[in-house]
């Protein structure tokens, strides 16, 4: 069941509360439920911190959060430190008030067999004790407001509530501490990084295979962070910050060649795996399919110059006839603005999709680098570190699985080095949890490869495009 609690709000009550990130889950609703005060109890009674939120015909919009649970005991008061009353609108307008009870005061909560959540002496805030019907959605509450126990900051009722309990809907929240963190790991410490680095720079690919990096494509809109994740990368294995590839804000795309970029190590030599940057995804312009085709199976010669007005010549001296194994793609990165995910245009989510679909007949793993996470909360602006415990964060994780239909294990939170001047033990360890599942994948990909040849398979081209979708193919199901 859920219920008319938007983020801000959600926010907002968290912020009040002031005992760190709370989840909501709607617990009773007149509209849905019924009002009753028989009904309240039966749904609320014993589930612990509770928020009761009521929203009026006058389009105010307010409230009590209660710490102690609801009872159904016949008439007492009970002393509770923590709860307040408070108002969001007034009469549609945003107003953010919160009614702390007053110190010591033995009356913050009233238990009553016969009445709705009821805070206060005398009361603070009744909100009902009979059972009214609707009429044209809206309920005739018997409760009232009145200042007693609560510290009302002056405001009477007429400011609070118009002076009226005549509500479109009151809801009862119950409020629980979430899990610490939205997806667990090992304990971030240098030790962790460490172990990481050394893990990704351990990973090759298998030596029958005689290829010697694992190419990694990185796809997205045009500045989500692309050329900056390579960068983040090249700093994580260098030790310092490094700018090997342009980044920047544009209209369009900033890069416009294909590059493969090797990761060095500052004890020389170069990692195994090369991170392909690309030009962007528009809505008009940018890669299109056929050249993200030709770009996965290897057809584009390294650092090949994408043109805004003409497609891929494949008559091309340098365009790679008869690609091999290592020219191919092994696995593709996603890069998504976690900032403005909301704002992606339809078109440019359509495109995404289709690159996708043309990734997944080709057997081609994918995960999704969700970059920009300090734009997203500015707790983790401050300390990359507390992305996981991030629910703004979270969220958008589960938003960017939605939008390409890609499970959440594979949605990878990623802060890029932008304005740093130093390394962070957090930045790192987001780039090199990334890189690692996406070697996997990689190392993955080419082991089913080997399978396949194993079982006297002409080469990988079979592998790279089954029967079925030749036939999806020359149906133009692409
Ligand atoms: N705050 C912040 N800015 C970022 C992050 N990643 C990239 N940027 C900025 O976003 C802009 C576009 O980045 P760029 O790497 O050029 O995007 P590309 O077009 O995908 O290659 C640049 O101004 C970067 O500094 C990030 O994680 N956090
Ligand atoms: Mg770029």
């Amino acid at each position: 069941m859920t219920g008319n609690l938007t983020k801000a709000v959600r926010k907002q009550l968290v912020a009040w509360i002031g005992t760190g990130s709370k989840k909501f889950t709607l617990l009773y609703s007149i509209t849905k439920d019924g009002c009753s005060p028989q009904t309240f109890h039966q749904k609320c009674d014993m589930k612990g911190a509770t928020v009761t939120l009521l929203y009026n015909e006058q389009k105010s919009v307010f409230g009590g959060y209660a710490s102690l649970p609801w009872f159904s005991i016949g008439g007492s008061h009970v002393r509770d430190d923590a709860a307040f009353l408070f108002q969001l609108r007034f009469s549609g307008v945003n107003r953010l008030n919160k009614f702390p009870v007053k110190p010591d005061n033995a009356s913050g909560l009233y238990y009553g067999l016969d009445y709705g959540p009821t805070f206060g002496k005398g009361h603070d805030l009744l909100t009902f004790t009979n059972s009214p019907s609707s009429s044209n959605g809206i309920y005739a509450l018997n409760g009232s407001m009145s200042a007693s126990s609560y510290d009302m900051k002056g405001l009477g009722a007429e400011h609070i509530n118009n002076g009226s309990m005549k509500c479109l809907e009151l809801e009862v929240y119950k409020v629980e501490d979430i899990p610490q963190q939205w997806r667990k790991t090992s304990k971030w410490c240098k030790e962790l990084e460490e172990s990481l680095k050394s893990s990704v720079s351990s990973m090759r690919p298998a030596r029958e295979l005689k290829v010697s990096d694992f190419r990694l494509l990185l796809l997205g809109p045009v500045g989500s962070g692309k050329s900056s994740f390579c960068n983040t990368v090249t700093s994580v294995f260098q030790d310092r910050i490094t700018q090997r590839a342009i980044c920047g804000k544009a209209a369009h795309s900033i890069t416009s060649v294909y590059h493969p970029y090797t990761i060095k190590v500052r004890s020389g030599g170069c990692l195994n795996f090369r991170l392909c940057d690309t030009r962007g995804l528009e809505e008009e312009l940018g890669i299109d399919l056929i050249q993200c085709n030709h770009l996965l199976d290897g057809n584009l010669p390294e650092f090949f110059q994408f043109s805004a007005d003409s497609g891929v010549d494949t008559n091309d001296s340098l365009f790679v006839q008869e690609p091999t194994l290592a020219d191919k793609i092994h696995c593709v990165a996603f890069v998504l603005d976690g900032a403005t995910l909301d704002e992606l245009p339809q078109r440019v989510i359509d495109k995404m999709k289709d690159f996708r679909k043309l990734c997944t007949r080709k057997h081609i793993p994918q995960a999704v680098l969700l970059t920009k996470v300090d734009l997203i909360d500015d707790v983790v602006a401050s300390s990359v570190n507390s992305v996981l415990e991030s629910i703004d964060v979270g969220e958008k994780v589960q938003e960017a699985a939605e939008l390409l239909g890609i499970p959440e294990y594979n949605i990878h939170p990623i802060k890029n080095y932008n304005t740093e001047v130093e390394l962070d033990e957090g930045v790192n360890i987001l780039a090199l949890h990334a890189l690692q599942q996406m070697l996997n994948y990689a190392e993955d990909f080419m082991e089913n490869i080997q399978q396949r040849e194993g079982k006297s398979l002409r080469n990988y081209e079979e592998y790279y495009m089954s029967e079925s979708d030749v036939i999806e193919e020359k149906t133009g199901t692409l």
